[in-house]
């Protein structure tokens, strides 16, 4: 599926733009099932980088979210969300090759708390490149009230950072005020998000008993090289993946 100029030019706009049913039912149910797996392991096993935390709702153990999930154990997987179309679509917002950045899996289980509104740029990506594209993908419906994710959509995209490193743009829990200047998108499964680096954007606690489990896919210019494992390995030298008998609580979580 080819994106629309519509999308592309959305994208270039406004730094993001949705796309609906990029992934078929099959191939969200391969997903669905490989994530559930993942849910369920103690963090101990293969080469995915896993982050538990205790629920402030709940008080439970919940996987938050995996990384580096496109390693040798995943081969299949690998093909499925790189697939031709996929790298097409990342190719057109980027005007380049797109080569993989990183990858993850936000789980957002009933009881998971909010992401503050924040840049994905502010996450230190500046010290790699400076532009990045990311696709959502939806595995399971995001609704409004299981923590569907709202983008900033006010006409007054700017291609830098609104704020410090490291620092989210408000400490206010969703929804974003004033509530008309942000897109909360309600998707479906396979339907998908591209968006930039610098669009603001973020999700409430999910208080519903539905998940609320998404895709992101990263990915930077090949201009600017070949950067996945140096980002991870900085990555996990100050934010250490963890087991589920090691979770965190929501005060180490910066953006
Ligand atoms: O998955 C979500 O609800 C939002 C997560 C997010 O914005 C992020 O991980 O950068």
């Amino acid at each position: 599926m080819e994106l629309t100029r519509t999308q592309i030019d959305e994208f270039r706009q406004n730094g993001f733009t949705v796309v609906r049913s990029f992934f078929s039912a099959d191939e969200v149910q391969q997903l669905s099932d490989w994530l559930d797996d993942l849910r369920d392991s103690d963090g101990t096993e293969n080469d995915i980088a896993t982050y538990f935390e205790t629920s402030p709702t709940s008080g439970e153990t919940v996987l938050v979210r995996a990384e580096h999930l496109l390693g040798e154990s995943a081969p299949v997987i690998a093909q499925l969300l790189l697939k031709p179309d996929t790298l097409a679509a990342l190719r057109a917002v980027l005007g380049d090759e797109p080569l993989l950045f990183k990858e993850k899996a936000n789980y957002k289980l009933p009881g998971c708390r909010s992401d503050l509104l924040h840049q994905d740029q502010a996450a230190g990506w500046g010290t790699y490149a400076d532009f990045f594209a990311t696709m959502l993908i939806a595995i399971d419906e995001n609704r409004v009230d299981n923590a569907a994710v709202s983008f900033r959509d006010a006409g007054d995209h700017a291609h830098k950072l609104l704020g410090p490193e490291w620092e989210v743009l408000s400490e206010d829990d969703p929804p974003f005020q004033p509530e008309n200047e942000y897109r909360l998108v309600e998707a479906q499964p396979g339907d998908i998000v591209l968006f930039d680096c610098y669009v603001p954007h973020g999700s409430p606690a999910n208080l519903s008993d539905a998940p609320r489990r998404n895709l992101y896919l990263t990915f930077n210019r090949k201009a600017d090289g070949d950067l996945r494992m140096r980002y991870y390995r900085d990555k996990w030298e100050n934010y250490p993946p963890n087991t589920r008998d090691a979770a965190r609580d929501r005060a180490t979580f910066k953006v």
